[in-house]
């Protein structure tokens, strides 16, 4: 498709060139240059639509990328990357060796502070700032920050020392009332409260307002362009409680508007810093989109007339086994209560609350707090499922060290992403859970190798009251063989054999244990004929089990989908620390590299992470062809 304003546009040097009145056109052009681009590669569309006109009005006052701009989360930045030097390459987004999905440093100058997990673009904007300020570097810098993102303390840690150092940093709600699902909490209805208050509509009382807080020159100058000013207020809101100028709300898609105030806020110098709040319409200007109840946050490909999914699975994930699991058995149990961190549709948890509106919490983008609330409430005797992807429970760490760990509370952890998450990348991956979880004293840590498996373990963690637990799986789907009804919950720390063979024995973790079973299958046309164990648990390990592979096998191979320090770590500290038999068996742990893996097909980084089929077949032959070496050299030797 050729767009009359966009095929001229490369850089934001070129947008500086244009005529203000072309700017919307611009902006209509890179809307569906945007729209285009995720029918065809999947990712997020809603948020990129909502700020398409704020993305162009900030490139065309500021000067990026001396000027610095963060964007929060990232997902909404494809149309800043269509226009900051990646216009041709924006058709690979999220594709093996393509552009990544959300922001990174490595990609382009345009990107200074990479980002997908939330509300971390204050405190990195505050951080650069200060290293500008000290430089003497005038540079501007600006945050855009959406109103989910402002549910998180981080947030608000950043606001409260931006606020007291007074540094001129540029932060930019925007403001769509809309996080993936419906937005939560006080803060949320706070900003809706701020964009309906009658007290801030007539034009005179606004100016006088903003005369009284903000700088003179400031404020004459937007006296003088009087027709953006409408709606414009200042003073008196928590964002100047805490040490900020505010501005707003001012129509994120006016940008007649936006020019203006940003212009202001260019020329103008300040003793504090300020908040512009911004209001936009996530999916704007795409219907199937603004129609839709996620406003289309995140999408397979799709086909833009209709906005229909082309492609979609009728297996079941994971994520509504769990979320379907933990609504059956929360019938005969009214102590289970289910926890979410702004994630209710994606952990499967939308069936919970239609059931238990009551006993259903999402507590926004809070992770820390959802762990710790949620030992408060096993202290009062209840039963809280907290369902958090594996990467972004990595900032409730020490919640659930000090929290839950150390007061041995039973919070049940239901992990889902976990294990390689293909096109989302590294800031995705759930790489980790299996080793910081399973270091701490007092969890009991369970990875189920399908989706059976997966009742069977929800089951379970419900029946655990004395210690904390955590059961973690992967994203995608799977075929459910099992009833719930015939799905029984089963003894802690104790594994089962799959098969029985000889000689070499793998000891899988998790669900690699199909790709097992098919190398299994394929080792067997050579007369090989490993034994199988699904170990079930990362901590308590099942040494029983352990002890008999070691007993009657030359090779023991585990394998899990987590980072070294894991599963395989508490076998070997098992068998070489605990253990009081010596063994012969030699023994090799795969687990992921050392390494971030890139962004590309789940098969794709399964299959450069050796963890495929024919890998593990590959990694078992050598294991043997070592043996033939090892016989060889001993008859030699002889
Ligand atoms: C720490 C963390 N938790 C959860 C998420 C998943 N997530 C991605 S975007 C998003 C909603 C963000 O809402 P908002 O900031 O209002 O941006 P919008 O999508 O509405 O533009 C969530 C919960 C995340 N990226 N980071």
């Amino acid at each position: 498709m050729e767009y009359k304003i966009l095929d001229k546009i490369n850089f934001p040097s070129d947008i500086r060139n244009l005529d203000k009145k072309d700017l919307k056109t611009l902006a209509d052009e890179l809307r569906h240059r945007t729209i285009e681009t995720v029918s065809k590669t999947g990712g997020h569309l809603g948020a990129g639509l909502g700020v398409v006109e704020l993305t162009v009005a900030i490139h065309y006052v500021f000067n990026t990328p001396r000027d610095k701009l963060i964007w929060d989360v990232g997902h909404q930045a494809y149309p800043h990357k269509i226009i900051t030097g990646r216009k041709k390459k924006i058709e690979t987004l999220r594709k093996k060796d393509g552009l990544y999905g959300f922001v990174r440093r490595s990609e382009s100058e345009y990107d200074p502070f990479g980002t997908a997990h939330s509300s971390t673009s204050v405190s990195a904007g505050l951080g650069i700032k200060i290293a500008k300020d000290i430089n003497n570097d005038n540079a501007n810098v600006i945050c855009v920050v959406g109103d989910g993102a402002l549910s998180a303390g981080l947030a608000y840690e950043g606001l409260n020392n931006a606020g007291a150092l007074k540094k001129q940093l540029i932060v930019i709600l925007n403001d769509n009332k809309m996080s993936i699902d419906k937005p939560v909490g006080a803060m949320s209805t706070y900003l809706a409260r701020l964009l309906s208050s009658k007290s801030y509509s007539s034009l005179r009382n606004l100016i006088k307002k903003i005369s009284k807080t903000l700088p003179e020159n400031f404020s004459n100058t937007l006296y003088r362009t009087e027709e953006y000013s409408k709606g414009i207020l200042s003073g008196g809101t928590l964002f100047e409680e805490l040490g900020f100028y505010y501005l707003g709300p001012i129509d994120g898609h006016n940008m007649k508007d936006l020019l203006s105030v940003l212009e202001n806020l260019r020329d103008n110098q300040f003793d504090k810093p300020i908040f512009l709040h911004c209001i936009t319409k996530k999916g704007k200007g795409y219907k199937p989109a603004e129609k839709s109840d996620d406003k289309f946050h995140g999408v397979e490909k799709f086909n833009i007339d209709t906005g229909q999914i082309i492609k979609k699975s009728n297996q079941k994930t994971y994520s509504s086994v769990f979320g379907e699991t933990l609504t059956k058995i929360a019938k005969n149990d009214e102590k289970i209560v289910a926890i979410t961190a702004a994630m209710m549709s994606g952990t499967g948890l939308k069936i919970f609350k239609e059931n238990f509106e009551a006993r259903f919490f999402d507590v926004g983008i809070a992770e820390q707090h959802a762990v710790t609330m949620a030992a408060g409430m096993a202290t009062e005797g209840f039963k809280p499922f907290v369902a958090i992807y594996s990467t972004f429970l990595q900032r409730a760490y020490d919640q659930i060290v000090h929290d839950v760990a150390i007061q041995k509370l039973p919070v049940r952890f239901a992990i889902d992403r976990a294990g390689m998450v293909g096109s989302d990348g590294p800031t995705h991956a759930g790489s980790f859970d299996i080793t910081f979880l399973s270091t701490l004293p007092n969890f009991i840590v369970m990875a189920p190798s399908n989706q059976a498996e997966l009742i069977r373990m929800i089951k379970t963690s419900s029946l655990i009251n004395d210690f904390p637990s955590a059961f973690r799986y992967p994203r995608g789907t799977d075929t459910l063989t099992g009833q719930f009804e015939e799905l029984n919950e089963i003894d802690i720390g104790k594994g089962y054999f799959v098969q029985e063979g000889n000689e070499i024995a793998i000891l899988n973790l998790g669900t690699r244990l199909n790709e097992c079973i098919e190398a299994c299958k394929i080792l067997k046309q050579s007369d090989i004929y490993p034994t199988l164990v699904d170990a079930r648990f990362a901590k308590p390990i099942d040494t029983e089990i352990i002890d008999k592979i070691l007993d009657n096998h030359k090779y023991l191979i585990t394998i899990e989908e987590g980072s070294i320090g894991g599963f395989a770590s508490h076998v070997m500290n098992y068998i070489n620390n605990v253990r009081v038999k010596k063994t012969k068996t030699i023994i090799k742990n795969i687990f992921f590299p050392d390494k971030f893996i890139e962004h590309m097909k789940p098969e794709e980084q399964y299959e450069e992470i050796k963890m495929n089929v024919s890998s593990i077949v590959g990694r078992i032959r050598e294991l043997l062809d070592d043996r033939i070496i090892n016989i060889n050299e001993f008859n030699h030797k002889r």
